[in-house]
């Protein structure tokens, strides 16, 4: 059960993995990884798919034969693991270009540049087989308020978006764009900070319709908010179309922990709703189960992997808890206490108009509020129920 199989969907970003562990207070402490090895590491472990920014495999500035040769070998590789690349995404936030940004640089030149790097590699994306091209705008933002016309920032940002979604549509790519909410790191302030944002920005595209969202665990967290209740949000919304997966230990820097390494019982609660959908029967999630995580910069090259084994282990623990918790009559009992189900019923009778409620006494004239405010929702005990099945105590 807790052996990760390809029908789980998992993935990883070779950045992840790869991760050199170099920070801003100290050197790498771990060699570079060659991407094809870790294509057969990840699959010897079980994992289905594997990611990656341009530059994670092609070097910033290779040249074609060099990027055909890299090319060749890595699909070689895909080939005889069978592992698949479900995801691509750019990076636009190493190079010194776009330090200021680069939908959002302040200079136009370099915002021609990002469009043409990410262009190229779309066509990439597409040759490989990927149906989600994330969007992490990780230097499109500020530190210095004055600096920036944040409204002119997000027409641009708009400008870059809607242009490429276009070329997708035009060339029939089948591709979805993701954006990636994260309030700050590395810039003092991102744009679209949190997926709210961020679903807000896609609702004003000209092509919104293949744009969505890709949330990520720590991102929310560090902006202290609920990852799970805004993944719900964004499943009404139609527009979860790729997550990350990860651990985060509140509002600090983006620790990229573990996934469950962080806040369990949200974990918990996420894996039970993306598995299970909402108790009222919302949409599940069928997208890959994507880590965007670091392995800990005091691991070795075992630690590496033995912590990419644990992402996949941990979110299956949770399955197997979730599914627990879902079928225990106990849990069913305390959810009909809470009134969990009652939500699911609309406000209004089928047919009724507000005519017709403010005739109805009995739900105001009549009503018993007090007694209405006695009632107690039981939110506590259904809450020990899930954190006993987590604790594997039930
Ligand atoms: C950084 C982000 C970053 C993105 C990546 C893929 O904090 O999480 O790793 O996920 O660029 O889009
Ligand atoms: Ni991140
Ligand atoms: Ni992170
Ligand atoms: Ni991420």
């Amino acid at each position: 059960m807790v052996q990760p199989t390809r029908d789980d969907h998992f993935s990883f970003g070779l950045w992840t993995v790869g991760w050199p562990a170099a920070d801003p207070f100290g050197t790498a402490t771990r060699p570079w990884l060659d991407p094809v090895e870790s294509v057969h590491r990840l699959s010897d472990l079980g994992a289905w798919g594997v990611t990656f920014h341009d530059d994670d495999l092609l070097p910033f500035g290779s040249t074609p034969d060099e990027r055909n040769r890299i090319l060749t070998r890595f699909r070689a590789a895909l080939d005889e693991t069978g592992l698949v690349v479900p995801m691509m995404t750019t990076n636009t936030f190493t190079h010194p270009v776009f330090k200021d940004g680069a939908f959002t640089s302040n200079d136009r030149g370099v915002r021609r540049f990002a469009l043409r790097k990410i262009l190229r590699n779309l066509d990439l994306a597409a040759e490989l087989g990927a149906s989600t091209y994330v969007f992490w705008g990780g230097r499109e933002g500020a530190e210095v308020d004055s600096g920036k016309d944040i409204q002119a920032a997000l027409d641009r940002y708009r400008e870059g978006i809607d242009t490429l979604a276009a070329y997708v549509k035009e060339q029939g790519y089948g591709i979805r764009f993701a954006i990636e909410p994260k309030p700050n790191e590395p810039r003092g302030d991102i744009l679209l900070p949190t997926l709210g944002h961020a679903l807000a920005f896609i609702a004003g595209l000209e092509h919104g319709d293949i744009v969505g969202v890709n949330p990520e665990v720590g991102h929310e967290q560090m902006a202290g908010l609920n990852y799970s209740a805004g993944i719900a949000q964004a499943l009404w919304a139609g527009k979860l179309f790729h997550l990350d997966l990860n651990g985060q230990r509140g509002i600090k820097y983006d620790q990229d922990l573990i996934f469950g390494h962080g806040d369990l019982i949200n974990a918990f609660s996420l894996v039970d709703l993306i598995e299970h959908g909402a108790p009222g029967g919302g949409p599940s999630y069928d997208g890959p189960r994507h880590f965007d995580y670091k392995p800990l910069r005091t691991e070795d090259v075992t630690g590496v992997w033995d912590s990419a084994a644990a992402n996949m282990r941990t979110y299956l623990l949770l399955k197997e808890r979730a599914a627990a918790f879902r079928s225990d009559p106990e849990v069913l009992e305390a959810l009909a206490t809470a009134g969990v189900a009652e939500l699911s019923t609309p406000t209004l009778n089928p047919g009724e108009t507000l005519a017709d409620l403010a005739a109805d006494r009995t739900a105001f004239e009549d009503y018993d509020a007090d007694k209405a405010g006695e009632r107690g929702y039981g939110f506590g005990r259904l809450n020990q129920l899930a954190v006993e099945h987590l604790m594997g105590a039930r």
